[in-house]
Order: C-alpha cells, then structure tokens, then sequence
C-alpha cells in the first residue's frame, strides 16, 4: 500500500466527530446521489448521528427515486443545528455548487471527497482523487479503510454511482479498479439488472420526446466536428417534460459520428438564476470542456463539463466553436 495521507485525513475526519451533514452538488447526478446515500448509510452505520441535506427545491431526478433518498430522511434545507455538526461534501468541485449556503457558511469543518480534476480544494480535509472513475469509488476506498463492511444498501448507492459517472462501464474512466469494484459491489448486494432497469429503462415518455426536439434540432458546425443543440421552453411544454429531464440527452448526440465536441444547451424557466444552462462533452483525447465551461464561469471534468449563463443561444455556440479551434491552435 502506498502511503494516503489524504485518505487517513478523511478517516481520522469521519472517526473523530459524531455529528455530521453530508451534501452534495446542485442538479445532482448518479454519482451525487448514491455517493450521499452510501457516505449517510455508512456514517449510520459507525454510529454517528449523519443529515442528509439537499439544497434547492428542485424535484430530484426520477431514476434515482428508488434509492428512497426521502425515506432514509433527506432535508432539502440546512438542518437547525448545523453550526454543530462536520460538513461532508460530495463529488462537489466547488463549495459554491452547494445549494444551500448555510451548509458550508455554519458547519464546524469541512470534508471534501471527490473526483473532479478542478476541485479547489475547498474543505479542511480534502480527499480528492483525480483518476478515481467516480466519488462512489473514492469513498469505497474510504469505507475500506474505515474496515466498514459493505451492506447491500450501501452496495447498490455506490453500484449506481459507478454506473452513471462510467457511462455504464463505457467511458475513459472505465479502469480495471472501477470494474473490479464493481465486482464487489456485485457481491455484496448490488443488483445490475435491476438497477439498470430503474436508472436506464423508465424513463418516462415525455422525456423520450424531448429527446427528440434536441436530437431534431442538432446542428453540426467545423466539418461535423461540433455537434450542438437547444432545448427552448416550448419544448418542455409541448413534451410536458419535468426540468430535471434534459439530464442524459446529450450523451445521445454525442453519439454521433465524427463528434469531437457536443454541447446541449437549455433554456431555464422564468425565475431561475441564470436564463441557460449549457452542457459540453467531448471525446478522449479531445478538447478539455472544462476549461470552455470555466470560461463561462462553470466547470466539470476534461470530458464532461457544464455552465449557467445568461448569453444568447448563437453567442453561446460562437464562443464555443472559437474555444474549440483556439484550443486545436495551442495543442496542434
Ligand atoms: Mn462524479
């Protein structure tokens, strides 16, 4: 074993107090959900008294609803006591991805598990593992080290985390530790099958038409190099598809032939923070996406990155199309 100074730290962290509240990003995502489900089962587990805390009142996504997040006592606000209790964040890369301020501004500490390579490093703890496939794999070194036996709830938080963040086993990030990880997982309870029916195969009509507005108005730009879409309002309307559900569709035009980078961007409803939200994914050994969303003041992962921001459509795709062939100039 070679020497983890940031996992101990997490260790020591977690072992040392008994009152917690662990959170995760806005919008969140497989990986964000069944990482807070695993760390909040495993924290109940060693006897600590753990919150779970979502910020914001935006419904969660509904492929993740038989996890029971809300059964096992999720809040969607700052506990009452949480100036008393040791904040765990996540797959969050920056503490302001934290919905609810309170969290990060009240907690007594800070813990930082993640896997984003832009991280800032925002906790007093911080354990981020930059090649890990997911924050599920990241924390199932932690539990190990914890020598906290994987009980088939747990198993099937962090399957789904693993699950999602690889691309079903398909992605870059897909290495033989994430498989044999997901092994194990096997073993101790989690069940493939059943949850890839849950995640993959209910996905609500509504949101297989929304599907098709964006796969209908893709656009390729730079020889079919560049593949983007919008979702406007209209779309969700006409659809009467929910908001979270744009989630996973652009992973369908990425699917296109000779797409290095694709992005998806969507309008926002009246009263949200920022008018568009825009998603960018590219393929390996392409341009780094989160370098063009942290131009947009988002971030993300080399391969998968996002952004919030109030720019008009044909502006957004400029600005895109100009980072793409300015970045093609500096690596080429
Ligand atoms: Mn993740």
């Amino acid at each position: 074993m070679t020497a983890r100074p940031d996992l101990d730290a997490v260790v020591e962290a977690l072992s040392g107090a008994t009152r917690f509240v662990v959170t995760s990003h806005d919008n969140p995502d497989g990986d964000a959900i069944g990482s807070l489900l695993a760390l909040h089962l495993a924290l109940l587990e060693l006897g600590k008294d753990s919150v779970m805390s979502l910020g914001g009142s935006t419904p969660l996504p509904e492929e993740f609803g038989f996890l029971g997040l809300a059964t096992h006592g999720l809040v969607r606000a700052a506990p009452a006591d949480a100036a008393e209790r040791v904040l765990v964040a996540v797959d969050c890369a920056q503490a302001s991805r934290i919905v609810e301020t309170a969290l990060v501004d009240r907690a007594t500490s800070i813990v930082n598990i993640d896997h984003h390579h832009d991280n800032t490093r925002f906790g007093a703890v911080n354990l981020v593992v930059e090649d890990a496939s997911s924050t599920a794999e990241v924390l199932a070194d932690v539990f190990d080290a914890l020598s906290l036996g994987t009980s088939p709830a747990i198993a099937e938080a962090l399957y789904v985390g693993l699950v999602t963040d690889t691309g079903r086993f398909q992605y870059s990030n897909t290495s033989a530790k994430a498989l044999r990880l997901a092994a194990e997982l096997v073993e101790a309870g989690a069940d493939p099958s059943k949850v890839f029916v849950e995640v993959y195969e209910s996905t609500p009509l509504p949101r297989l038409k929304l599907l098709a507005r964006a796969l209908e108005r893709a656009v390729t730009l730079v020889e079919g190099r560049i593949v983007v879409s919008e979702l406007v309002r209209d779309d969700f309307e006409d659809t009467g598809a929910a908001e979270p559900s744009s989630e996973g569709i652009i992973d369908y035009l990425r699917a296109a032939d000779g797409a290095e980078l694709v992005a998806l961007v969507r309008e926002l409803p009246n009263g949200a923070a920022t008018a568009r939200k825009g998603s960018l994914r590219s393929r390996p050994g392409g341009v780094d996406v989160s370098a063009i969303a942290r131009a947009f003041g988002g971030g993300g992962h080399r391969r998968a990155a996002g952004f919030s921001t109030d720019l008009p459509m044909a502006e957004i795709t400029g600005a895109i199309v100009a980072a793409f062939v300015a970045a093609e100039r500096d690596t080429g």
